[in-house]
């Protein structure tokens, strides 16, 4: 009678632990800030619906900060508001790696805990930058579609996001970097980088003037989402026959890739913005918890994503790569419209 039952009650445990909420769920009972780089970008906004979905499935409570620009000083005022709010974590994609400095140094003093995602802080104003991929595979991916896109040699230029983003200015250096390591690319001649802030308008004036300017122009290569779906429309309504590569969300990039003259864009690459986010998340959590302090080697399991590594980063810090960029072209843009 006494073991049915012992033997009932186990059944009903390990069943009950076969439902039960993911392990992490009591742990992470806590407050987490994501700072993304400004309002209105519908890459942001993916990243901050992935970060939500993950705080929510551990257990704790997502507090999401748009700043209204993509300004270092926007992103000071939300990072010193979520201090004095007592948040446990602070990820945030950075509009510049040096000057939020002091601010998030005072945030972790005060026992917050600090990583950065997308765009990375400097390796002292956190304990760990998440990455969406690796900036040399990015940047080789992009330099070699120039590459391509020109037919091997001829004028380019590039439409970035603000002069301050330390993930595309990264990406930026990385293209050069590679473009003058190998002879197979020394006939690219990069006429201008361009700035379009990340805002609609601006990228769509700064391709308009790299049009007017740059009469032989033949590729445009934009390491941004909002700049490169500004200049394809700017490209496919002009029916230029610059091509356009970079980084872009295929949702809003769907209706200008294609491989004919009707197409601006032949081909782009991105990686999935909601598991940014999510990996953000995971991070912040394992961050709070103790279960990591953001050095190289140590491993963390992030939720239903998985096992991940913290490895040496290129300035100096650590950082934890999402996974390697992802190619968009004619064949597999339809399925992946929908998805963001
Ligand atoms: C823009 C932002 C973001 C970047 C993507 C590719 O939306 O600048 O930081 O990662 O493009």
């Amino acid at each position: 009678m006494q073991k049915k039952l012992i033997s009932a009650i186990l059944g009903v445990s390990i069943v009950a632990s076969l439902f039960a909420a993911p392990v992490f769920a009591e742990d992470a009972a806590g407050t987490y800030a994501l700072i993304t780089k400004s309002a209105g970008n519908p890459y942001n906004e993916k990243e901050a619906e992935g970060f939500q979905k993950a705080v929510e499935a551990m257990g704790g409570k997502a507090v999401i900060q748009h700043p209204e620009a993509a300004t270092a000083d926007a992103q000071i005022s939300v990072i010193q508001s979520l201090i004095s709010q007592g948040v446990d974590s602070i990820c945030i994609a950075a509009n510049d790696s040096n000057a939020l400095e002091a601010a998030l140094t005072e945030a972790m003093a005060s026992g917050i805990a600090v990583c950065s995602l997308d765009s990375a802080t400097n390796a002292d104003s956190r304990a760990v930058h998440v990455n969406q991929a690796g900036t040399m595979e990015v940047g080789q991916a992009l330099i070699d579609a120039v590459l391509d896109l020109t037919g091997g040699e001829g004028q380019w230029a590039i439409v970035s996001a603000t002069s301050q983003a330390t993930n595309q200015n990264a990406w930026i250096d990385a293209m050069k970097a590679i473009a003058e390591s190998d002879d197979k690319y020394a006939g690219l001649e990069l006429v201008e980088v361009a700035y379009g802030d990340d805002e609609p308008q601006k990228s769509t004036d700064v391709t308009q003037a790299l049009l007017t300017n740059y009469p032989d122009l033949k590729v445009i290569c934009a390491p941004t989402t909002v700049g490169i779906a500004a200049a394809a429309k700017v490209l496919q309504d002009q029916k230029s026959p610059v091509k356009l590569t970079g980084l872009g969300l295929p949702s809003e990039m769907a209706e200008y890739i294609g491989d004919d003259d009707a197409h601006a864009c032949p081909y782009m690459f991105l990686w999935n913005p909601i598991d940014i986010g999510r990996l953000g998340a995971y991070t912040s959590a394992a961050l709070v918890a103790g279960d990591i302090t953001g050095e190289a080697g140590e491993t963390f399991t992030a939720g239903d994503m998985g096992e991940y590594e913290i490895v040496e980063a290129a300035d100096d810090g650590t950082e934890v790569i999402l996974g390697p960029p992802f190619k968009f072209d004619p064949s597999n843009i339809g399925e992946w419209k929908d998805v963001y």
